[in-house]
């Protein structure tokens, strides 16, 4: 084992960031790394939180590591910056939100500015969780933006996934709109301090008697994030979604599923880069694209023979 991942096994978070930054950036270094901390990987609780902009992800993610502080469990939290990695503000609002956070050294905190050199946001994002867990944090709490593709993907990624929702957001619900709700296994309703937090409460309500889920109902909760408010009952409910899934088997067909998926993208990307490997290969993917283009092939038979070589 190389010293870095065996220092970071001994708890040096000096350490841990240097491995995080080798992961995030697709560096050989970070390849290296999680082929020997794999291994330590596989304890940690990973929380997935999403929700619109300006919703309190943020805001909730930090206090729900001080209640698990209190719980005595030992957080991780990834904040996956959403579209505009320079301009945006949130990377240090959430400093000053997570501050008293930052000092504890049984909480790390990583907001990810950048998408990840090799595969993306999810890949990278993957990684970046595996590192955590194996660095020993009980929870992993996953930030993402409700926005599209990307909290489908972390849905994928966590054990538990909670969608915010808000007042003031209009009538018509965006969430349900995006279908994000069908992703969440515990949803809440944060900022009830603000007028119109009732109602959305009641549309959830009807949403998910429509909805019914085989084995586990999903619960709605009220939160007041800043206030610290219905934090509690919340963690509550991720532990009793956890106690599910262990006990129903969905625990462990969820690695399984982790496993075989993360297999196959990385299988299909490292055959994708041989075949295109060199001068020759990029020539021989224009050679073929020109064929098909003038009709002499069809794309099946192209295919099949640009993965053979012949
Ligand atoms: N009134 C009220 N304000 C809240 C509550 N929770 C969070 N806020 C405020 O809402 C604002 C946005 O909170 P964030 O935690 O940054 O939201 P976010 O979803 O992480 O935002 P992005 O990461 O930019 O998408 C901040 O000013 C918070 O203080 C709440 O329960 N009630
Ligand atoms: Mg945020």
């Amino acid at each position: 084992m190389t010293s870095e991942a065996q220092r970071l096994l001994d708890g040096d978070r000096r350490a841990l960031t240097r491995v995080l930054t080798y992961v995030e950036n697709g560096y050989a270094e970070g390849d290296e790394a999680l082929r020997e901390l794999f291994s330590h990987s596989g304890r940690a609780h990973i929380v997935g939180i999403t929700g619109s902009t300006g919703s309190g992800k943020s805001t909730l993610a930090g206090a729900m590591a001080r209640e698990y502080r209190k719980r005595g469990r030992t957080v991780g939290i990834v904040a996956v910056d959403p579209t505009s990695p320079f301009t945006h503000g949130a990377i240090l609002g959430d400093r000053i939100r997570m501050q008293d956070l930052t000092s504890d050294p049984e909480v790390f905190i990583r907001s990810m500015a950048t998408r990840g050199a090799l595969g993306g946001l999810a890949a990278a994002t993957g990684d970046v969780v595996t590192v955590l867990d194996a660095a020993g944090k009980d929870v992993i709490l996953v930030e993402t933006v409700g926005a599209g593709q990307d909290e489908v993907e972390i849905a994928d990624t966590a054990h538990t996934t909670i969608v915010i929702n808000v007042p003031g957001a209009g009538d018509d619900m965006q969430a349900i709109k995006a279908g994000i709700l069908e992703i969440a296994d515990i949803l809440v309703v944060n900022k009830a301090d603000q007028p119109g937090a009732e109602s959305v409460y009641k549309q959830l309500h009807i949403y998910t008697d429509l909805q019914r889920r085989e084995g586990w109902n999903v619960p709605i909760l009220k939160t007041i994030a800043h206030k610290e408010q219905g934090i509690a009952e919340l963690l509550d409910e991720v532990d009793h979604h956890r106690e599910y899934l262990a006990q129903s088997g969905r625990l462990e067909e969820m690695g399984r599923h982790r496993a075989r998926r993360q297999l196959l993208a990385l299988a299909r990307t490292m055959l994708l880069a041989r075949v295109l490997d060199g001068d020759r290969g990029a020539a021989r993917v224009e050679e073929l694209v020109e064929s098909i283009a003038e009709r002499e092939i069809d794309p099946h038979t192209a295919a099949e023979r640009l993965i053979s070589g012949r």
